[in-house]
């Protein structure tokens, strides 16, 4: 009937997937590492708090191994399997070291034992030998409580877990068996079965719920049921089916219950650390989010879960769930992209599974790696790293998979004007992973990640309020990981398109502080387009004549292109032919060609006699440029402006005098030319 039996030995279904891919939303990529092989039937693993950074594995069979200092010691720790029934769901099943450990030497455990049939539940307390650290002393041992477990080989529970406030032992317990919880134990106060138990070890006189010989323990005055008389006063927390595995959050001392599901749900329960005790977690009247079906169907059914407290969230057979194994929120260092968020997996799909906070009590799920283990519990080391024990003989350190060296491709925007209000920075690139950041300058930005090759960061005002440039890079943290070679961003003073190291920006600042030209769109400059005709018209009248000067309306009468029906720059063409600057591109019929480029030939031209006056004309040329044929129709007019120090050429004693004026071009010829104000 039961077919969550948790803990069986069939092979898992998952197969490994590679742990080379991130997984999605944002979490880093992981890997297992072995730190303990060849073990049999591990079932637990924790540390002894005491400094020593050992690691404790329990192996279900009756021995507590050691893992010191990378090596897994022959000897155990401690070997009670003389005392222990095995296996399946029994054996023992879980230790857990005193909060004066390191003072006292006492450490507990949770067996199954051998003593009646089935095996009853024993909570015993065992001390470190006197003589050495890593070996225990198996004559110490006191039994603390005996839960009777009649009947059924299933359901113990089976972890111990100091809570970090309060210094009280937690104990979870199963519901005794079967499927179904056929006594109703778990809703039954008067029973130690279904529970989250919770004694004072450091007390004693404590006689055990339903019992009548004192036992080593106290019930801590605080217990929620403590004076009811119809409930046993060990009890913390009830309604639980069969919490294998919880935890309790180093960083909030919150309570984390894994809880095994019947036939259909499984579900992950969280009690936070204020709370006082005495929730009921539901079963048998719930199965996860749902009610329970008495019938062993996933069918719907009704019940009344009025003053049950709902899981945060459930898991479903549908998706092969069939024992979910609590596990721990991360508070390593190894993993900074996991910090936070709570690591829980499956019996028998072995899969890991990372749950982040989104807020409001919602909770994203994530994949976090596939694995081919029979996964049977999460452990911490004293350091908060999080290791997974496969009942198959492994013990495993969750690691960062070898980080890439990012590199930065592009960014969006490549620019910005400085004084601008803070932005989004987009960075393209590749080998972005969660934990990757974008540094401005070499220091760290609020970073989000987006997919392995975009990152977004946040560039606040003050990043941007002077004109310069910014160095951007981006840096991922270790195994690997490093930072990108840096990437500039232009902070430009007027236009986008216009940095402070273009040959021609002061000239482009002169143009358009002298009101010249505003640009070519919206805080665009396009320095490298060519200047037309018509544009240039305006530009020599306003630099000669001052930014408000308006020419007279024109006629439509003087070029055969220029008609005079609206063109922007048709009155400036016809002002310009008035004033004898030009006559046009073409006399029969007349006509301007006021698209095409101005080339830096006319530009000598026109410059000049804007200059000097209509009437100018310059002195005979004497062959300066080798490609200016003198005497020619241009050649006097360029070498004038050689003359002049408007321009020097365009490179190895060449003037490039049929080459198109680029608008930087520009700027530089009309600045000089006027002797406009330079920024
Ligand atoms: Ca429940």
């Amino acid at each position: 009937m039961c077919t969550a039996a948790i803990l069986s030995l069939s092979a898992p279904s998952a197969l490994a997937a590679g742990a080379d891919s991130a997984p999605s939303g944002g979490l880093p990529s992981v890997t297992l590492k072995p730190v303990a092989t060849s073990l049999s039937g591990p079932v637990h693993v924790t540390n002894a708090h005491d400094g020593s950074d050992r690691l404790f594995i329990v192996e279900r069979t009756g021995t507590i191994r050691i893992v010191k200092n990378g090596a897994l010691l022959p000897t155990p720790f401690l070997d009670i399997h003389t005392l222990v029934t095995c296996c399946d769901e029994r054996g023992l099943l879980s230790v857990a070291f005193h909060p004066s450990y390191a003072a006292n030497g006492y450490f507990y455990v949770y067996y199954v034992n051998n003593i009646v049939s089935p095996g009853d539940i024993t909570i015993a307390r065992y001390s470190v030998s006197a003589g050495d650290p890593d070996v225990a002393d198996p004559a110490s041992a006191e039994i603390l409580l005996v839960i009777p477990h009649p009947t059924n080989t299933n359901h113990y529970g089976g972890q111990l877990f100091f809570g970090p406030m309060d210094g009280y032992l937690y104990a979870g317990t199963g519901d005794g068996g079967s499927g179904g919880d056929p006594p109703n134990n778990a809703q039954n106060l008067q029973v130690m079965l279904g529970k989250i138990l919770r004694i004072d070890v450091d007390g004693s006189g404590a006689v055990p719920c339903g019992q009548s010989d004192p036992a080593p323990y106290a019930i801590p005055a605080s217990n929620p049921f403590v004076g009811n008389p119809n409930a046993c006063h060990e009890v913390w927390a009830y309604g639980v089916r069969n919490p294998f595995r919880y935890s309790f959050d180093r960083a909030t001392s919150d309570l984390w219950i894994g809880d095994v599901g019947q036939n259909c749900y499984e579900e992950v329960d969280l009690q936070p650390a204020a709370s006082a005790g005495g929730q009921n977690y539901g079963w048998r009247i719930m199965e996860g989010l749902h009610c329970y079906n008495t019938g062993g169907t996933c069918a719907p059914a009704s019940c009344s879960p009025a003053g049950t407290t709902l899981p945060l969230w459930e898991e479903t057979h549908a998706n092969g769930w069939c024992a979910l194994i609590g596990g721990y929120r991360y508070r390593g260092t190894m993993i900074p992209g996991l910090i936070g968020a709570y690591l829980y997996s499956d019996n028998c799909l072995g899969n890991l599974w990372a749950a982040t906070d989104l807020g409001g009590g919602n909770w994203s799920r994530t994949l976090l790696l596939a694995t081919p283990y029979s996964v049977s519990s999460f452990g911490e080391d004293e350091s908060g790293e999080l290791y997974v024990c496969d009942l198959g003989g492994g013990v495993y350190r969750l690691d960062p998979t070898s980080i890439p060296l990012p590199a930065v491709g592009s960014l969006q925007p490549a620019a910005v004007v400085a004084g601008d209000p803070g932005f989004t920075l987009t960075v393209l690139g590749s080998g972005f992973v969660g934990t990757t950041v974008v540094r401005w300058n070499g220091a760290d930005r609020v970073t989000t990640y987006v997919s392995d090759t975009m990152m977004q960061a946040q560039i606040p005002a003050g990043d941007i309020a002077a004109a310069g440039s910014a160095s951007v890079a981006v840096f991922n943290p270790s195994p690997g990981g490093g930072a990108s070679s840096a990437r500039n961003l232009d902070i430009n003073t007027t236009f986008l398109d216009v940095p402070l190291s273009l040959f021609a920006y002061s000239y482009i600042e002169a143009v358009f502080g002298a009101g010249v030209t505003a640009g070519c769109g919206v805080r665009l400059y396009c320095p490298t387009a060519p200047t037309t005709r018509a544009q240039m018209a305006a530009f020599l009248l306003k630099a000669s004549l001052g930014a408000g000067y308006t020419p007279p309306p024109c006629s439509g009468a003087v070029f055969g292109d220029v008609p005079c029906s609206g063109g922007t720059f048709d009155p400036w063409i016809e002002d310009l032919f008035a004033r004898g600057i030009t006559g046009g591109c073409q006399v029969s019929p007349p006509l301007y060609c006021p698209a095409n480029s101005v080339t830096r030939a006319q530009m000598a031209v026109l410059l000049l006699k804007t200059e000097h006056g209509s009437s100018y004309l310059p002195p005979v040329c004497s062959g300066m440029f080798s490609d200016v044929v003198c005497p020619g129709l241009f050649s006097n007019w360029i070498e004038q402006l050689a003359v002049e120090g408007v321009t020097a050429g365009c490179g190895g004693s060449n003037y490039c005098p049929g080459k198109p004026v680029t608008r930087a071009q520009m700027a530089v010829f009309i600045t000089k030319t006027v002797s406009l104000p330079l920024p």
